[in-house]
């Protein structure tokens, strides 16, 4: 350990590189979970900087009276209290635009799987069945003639849509602000939008202001040939109306890479032969995390060098570095 070096604390999991690189180029302390009673008061004050891909309550932030920086691993941060971390002066930055791309490519790879049920037709070839019983059922659902809506046309949303207008498909979408830069159709609200489209693709932040936003009504306007994707946070969806839609066909099908209370996905919705259940992959190659990963630690390595943060969150984008 180098006393000259930044303090940084990893509390709970962790991208290997972003601890090898901490710990290559900083003083790192590990602890298993976001609890400062684990650390005594003297090494709480020697922190400046946390990564961290865990909840970081204002509780938290307050038990560390020279942090300055809090580099959140992934571009979703409703898990840190940044408008807190602001009040404090203390920087929040995510990992933005270097996921972008692997996420998108996901998201179809999960919609053409929901809708074309390409992984039950794997495991029907494994299983010898297409030998013994035949051709695998031809598909109910189809991509074609479809109509998309997404819910969040921001980084993500709007790489999905390149995509699926390339697929030749209608794309609408909704946000608070309507964009003055795509040709897509806007709708100023949540239901409007389903009603509109029958494959709505879920890509907005969690935290308050979606919370299980989409909820039975949406699903019920989007349609008995409706099919749903998510893959922001499992919190904008109301899982139990996801159930009951799924089961009674109010919907045709969903997609999910993420889910209300992770990595417990409802028995109710495993035994859903209308759901394809992913283990939140959506940005997981090994290359792309490598790229969110260095983000982490080099937002670390300029905060604390006085330099501007590389990708602040809306939140900390005014703050100046604090003296000392
Ligand atoms: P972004 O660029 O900030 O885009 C967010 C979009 O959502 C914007 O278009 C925003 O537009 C819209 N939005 C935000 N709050 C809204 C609200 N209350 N109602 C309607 N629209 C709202 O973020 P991003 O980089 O695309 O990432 C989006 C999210 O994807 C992340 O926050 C994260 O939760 C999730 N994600 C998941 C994975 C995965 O592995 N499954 C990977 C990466 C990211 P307005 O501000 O105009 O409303
Ligand atoms: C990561 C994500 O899986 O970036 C995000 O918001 O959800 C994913 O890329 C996650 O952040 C890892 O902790």
């Amino acid at each position: 350990m180098n006393s000259t070096q930044p303090t940084i604390l990893i509390p709970g999991g962790i991208n290997p590189r972003v601890r090898s690189r901490v710990e290559a180029e900083f003083d790192a302390i590990a602890i298993e979970t976001a609890d400062p009673a684990l650390l005594d008061a003297g090494t709480r004050a020697k922190v400046t900087g946390i990564a961290s891909a865990t909840i970081i309550d204002a509780g938290f932030i307050d038990a560390f009276p020279n942090l300055a920086i809090i580099a959140n691993f992934g571009v979703g941060y409703d898990v840190v209290d940044a408008r807190h971390a602001a009040s404090r002066g203390v920087m929040v930055t995510n990992t933005p635009d270097v996921l972008s791309d692997e996420v998108a490519d996901t998201t179809v790879g999960l919609l053409l799987n929901t809708l074309r049920e390409l992984p039950k037709a794997e495991a029907y070839v494994r299983a010898g069945r297409w030998a013994a019983e035949g051709p695998y059922p031809l598909t109910s659902l189809t991509l074609r003639g479809r109509t998309v809506g997404i819910f969040g046309l921001g980084r993500i949303g709007l790489a999905i849509a390149r995509r699926l207008e390339a697929f030749g498909l209608p794309i609408h979408y909704h946000t608070r602000n309507k964009r003055n830069d795509v040709d897509f159709t806007w709708h100023d609200t949540l239901g409007g939008l389903a009603k509109a489209v029958d494959t709505l693709v879920v890509v907005v932040p969690g935290g308050a202001a979606t919370e299980k936003a989409v909820n039975a009504d949406i699903l019920d306007a989007l349609g008995a040939q409706g099919v749903l994707i998510s893959v922001g946070r499992g919190s904008t969806l109301d899982e139990d109306a996801l159930i009951v839609a799924l089961r009674e066909r109010r919907i045709a099908a969903a997609g999910l890479d993420v889910f209300a209370h992770e990595p417990n996905v409802p028995q109710a919705l495993m035994d859903l032969p209308n759901a394809c259940l992913l283990p939140h992959v959506a940005s997981a190659s090994v290359s792309t995390r490598n790229a969110m990963a260095d983000l982490v630690v080099d937002n670390l390595a300029a905060w604390l060098d006085g330099r501007p943060a590389l990708t602040p969150v809306p939140e900390c984008a005014g703050l100046d570095r604090k003296p000392g």
